[in-house]
This record gives C-alpha cells, sequence and structure tokens, in this order.
C-alpha cells in the first residue's frame, strides 16, 4: 500500500521521471527477490549433485578436492561397506577420524593406519604419515553403525571435515 501511495505521488509530480523511476524499481525488486531465492536453493542443490544440503548421501566413494573439501561432505554407507577416498586434485589429504567422534566400540580409523588420532597427528607433522597424495586412494571397511567424523589433519583450519554415518 504504502509503495502504490508513493508510485501515485510521484506521477503526480513529475510523470516522466517518476514513471522512469517506478518501473526500473518496480522491475529490480521483482528480479532481485526472484533470483535469491531460486539460484540459492539451486545452487547448493546442484552443487551436492541433487542430495541436497544437509541430508546425507548414499554413496560409498568419497573425492577429496583441491577446494580443500571431502565431497560429498556427508555419506551413509551400510555396514561392512568399503569406503574409498579418493584424491582427485593435486594438493595432498589425509582422511583422519576424530577418536571422541566415533561410535562406542568402533575400531578407530586414520589413513596411514595409526590406530589413534595422536599417533596420526603426530606422524602426519613429523613426515607427512597418513598423507594421500594426487590420484591415490585410500580405503576403510566400517563395522560399527552410528555416525563418525573425521578431517583432513593439513586443512581442518579450512574446513576440510566430514561425517560418515553407518546403518
Ligand atoms: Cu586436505
Amino acid at each position: 500500500m504504502t509503495t502504490r501511495r508513493t508510485l501515485i505521488r510521484s506521477l503526480g509530480a513529475a510523470t516522466a521521471v517518476g514513471l522512469a523511476g517506478c518501473t526500473s524499481g518496480d522491475g529490480g525488486d521483482g528480479d532481485t527477490g526472484g533470483d535469491g531465492g531460486g539460484g540459492g536453493d539451486g545452487g547448493s542443490d546442484g552443487g551436492d549433485g541433487g542430495s541436497g544440503g544437509d541430508g546425507w548421501t548414499q554413496t560409498d566413494t568419497v573425492d577429496m578436492t583441491d577446494e580443500l573439501a571431502f565431497d560429498p561432505p556427508k555419506v551413509e554407507v551400510e555396514a561392512g561397506t568399503t569406503l574409498t577416498f579418493e584424491n582427485v586434485g593435486s594438493i595432498g589429504h589425509t582422511v583422519t577420524a576424530y577418536e571422541d567422534k566415533i561410535p562406542d566400540g568402533a575400531t578407530y580409523f586414520a589413513s596411514g593406519g595409526y590406530d589413534s588420532e595422536s599417533a596420526a597427528v603426530e606422524a602426519y607433522n613429523n613426515e607427512q604419515g597418513g598423507n594421500i597424495p594426487k590420484g591415490e586412494t585410500y580405503e576403510v571397511t566400517l563395522e560399527t553403525t552410528g555416525t563418525y567424523e573425521y578431517y583432513c589433519v593439513p586443512h581442518e583450519m579450512n574446513g576440510m571435515v566430514g561425517e560418515i554415518k553407518v546403518i
């Protein structure tokens, strides 16, 4: 209502200026709103390959990318599935479980085969132990159901973390 009243007043004051202003103004508002809503949603879905922003992707392959990310970041597998992490970029990464963010009774895992998070971190810091170079893979088979959280030692600060839900 306010907009309409303002529009009429503008038209009365100066028709040419008022029309030009209102036309571009209305168009601009409409476009911005439409694009913002649609674009945001579409972008998220497209990026995840249609899996949805917050959802779990059912796959047994996770890519490690030069964008410093696990893709997809949240995967769901059945117990006993062998998950393959593949470095599809040129920057080295690790797959290192958070020792306190795996299910009770689950076997600890980390690329390089370390049996604790502290050993994995120490090995990486000393000699890049557990590093998965370009083109290489790391496989892990998870038997215990529940949610596992893991990260890349050199890129945790860049947000390179992931989750696995074993069902
Ligand atoms: Cu990394």
